[in-house]
C-alpha cells in the first residue's frame, strides 16, 4: 500500500503473476479443508463469465436489484436528495449506476476499484452518459479506509455497494468492511447497498448452478487460472462444480469436487485429493430482515428504508452513519 493514498500496488513476480495468488493458492490447497478465496475468480475469463452469469434466467439477483432501482426512484429521490458525492465501492455496473444517478441528480461521481483498467472504462462511460456531472475515479483497495478527491471532500456522501456483494464476505470480514467505508465516508453519510434474502433452496441453489453450465465455468475456471498462471497441471475435467446451501451459516457455497482420487501440482508443490474431497471457492451469505439490521449495524450503519422487488427475493437498503452507541 503506497502510505495515505489508499492505493494498492500489485505485487507482480517476474512473470507478471500477483504473488499474492501464488501464495494464497499454496496456503489455501494446503489446508485439511480446501480452499481458494473466491476474489480469484475474477480474472478477464472469470469477470466476462460473471457478467453472463447476471443474465441468466436462474440468477435473479441482478434482475431484482435492477427492478428496485427503476421502480423507486421518486423514492430515493426524496430520501437522498440531490447534490451528493456518490461514491460507488467498484467500478460501477452499466445498467445499475445510471438508473441511481439519473434518480438523484447527484453532484459528483467516485468510483473505487483496485482494477485500474475497469475502472476507466467504467469512469469514462457513466461521464459520457451524465455530461457536465464530475466523474473522480480513485483506484484503492476499499477494504481500507480510502482517501477521497479534494473536490467532493465538502459534499454530502451516499456510498452504493449494489449486488450483494458483501454477502461474499464471511461476517467477520464484511463488518471490517462496513466500518472501513463508512471511514471513508465520513459521519452523516448514507449507504445504499443491495443485500439478498434467505429463499427456498431449491431456488438459491438453481441461482448457483444453473441449467446452461454458465456458473460451472466460472468454477472451474478458477482451476484453469492456477494451471495458467501458477504452472499447474490440475486435471479440471476430473472435478465437478457444486453449489450447496449451508444452513448453519446461511450461506451458498461453491465448491470444486474430486471426481475420483487425483494428484497434481502447482508451483512445483505436489497436492492430493480423495474422490468426493472439494475444493472449496466462494460463499455468498443470504439474509433475512433481522440479520441484514445486525450486520449494518455491526458495521456502524442504522437502517433508514429497505425496499424489495415484486417477489420479495431480493433487497435495497438505506443506511445511515452513526455514532457508535453502547448503552441500550
Ligand atoms: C459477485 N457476487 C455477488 C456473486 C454472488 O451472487 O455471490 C458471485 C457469484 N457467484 C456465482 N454466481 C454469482
Amino acid at each position: 500500500m503506497k502510505a495515505g493514498t489508499g492505493i494498492k500496488l500489485v505485487d507482480l513476480d517476474p512473470r507478471g503473476v500477483d504473488r499474492n495468488f501464488r501464495a494464497e493458492v499454496l496456503a489455501g490447497l494446503s489446508q485439511p479443508r480446501k480452499a481458494i478465496p473466491a476474489r480469484w475468480l475474477y480474472d478477464d475469463a472469470g469477470s466476462e463469465l460473471f457478467e453472463k452469469i447476471t443474465r441468466l434466467p436462474e440468477y435473479y439477483p441482478t434482475r431484482a436489484e435492477t427492478q428496485i432501482l427503476e421502480a423507486r426512484a421518486a423514492e430515493f429521490a426524496r430520501l437522498i436528495g440531490p447534490g451528493q458525492a456518490v461514491v460507488e465501492f467498484g467500478s460501477g455496473s452499466s445498467l445499475k449506476t445510471p438508473l441511481l444517478l439519473a434518480a438523484i441528480t447527484p453532484a459528483a461521481y467516485v468510483p473505487l476499484d483496485i482494477s485500474g483498467d475497469f475502472l476507466r472504462a467504467a469512469a469514462a462511460d457513466l461521464a459520457a452518459k451524465f455530461p457536465g456531472m464530475p466523474v473522480h475515479p480513485v483506484e484503492a483497495d476499499f477494504t481500507k479506509r480510502v482517501h477521497l478527491p479534494d473536490e467532493v471532500d465538502s459534499l454530502p456522501k451516499l456510498g452504493f455497494f449494489p449486488g450483494s456483494t458483501i454477502g461474499n464476505l464471511v461476517p467477520r470480514t464484511a463488518i471490517d468492511l462496513l466500518r472501513s467505508m463508512k471511514e471513508t465516508l465520513g459521519k452523516g453519510s448514507l449507504l445504499l447497498i443491495g443485500i439478498d434474502l434467505i429463499k427456498d433452496i431449491a431456488v438459491l441453489e438453481a441461482a448457483y448452478d444453473d441449467a446452461a453450465g454458465v456458473t460451472a465455468e466460472f468454477n472451474l475456471n478458477l482451476a484453469r487460472r492456477v494451471n495458467r498462471e501458477l504452472d499447474g497441471n490440475i486435471p479440471v475435467e476430473r472435478f465437478r462444480h457444486q453449489a450447496r446451501w449451508n444452513d448453519t451459516f446461511a450461506r451458498i457455497e461453491m465448491h470444486l469436487v474430486a471426481q475420483g482420487d487425483l494428484a497434481f501440482e502447482v508451483s512445483g508443490q505436489d497436492f492430493s485429493m480423495k474422490d468426493g474431497e472439494t475444493i472449496h471457492t466462494e460463499n455468498s451469505h443470504k439474509f433475512t430482515r433481522r440479520s441484514q439490521n445486525t450486520l449494518l449495524l455491526a458495521g456502524g450503519w442504522t437502517p433508514r428504508q429497505r425496499w424489495l422487488d415484486e417477489e420479495e427475493r431480493y433487497s435495497l437498503i438505506l443506511a445511515e452513519a452513526t455514532a457508535p452507541r453502547d448503552a441500550p
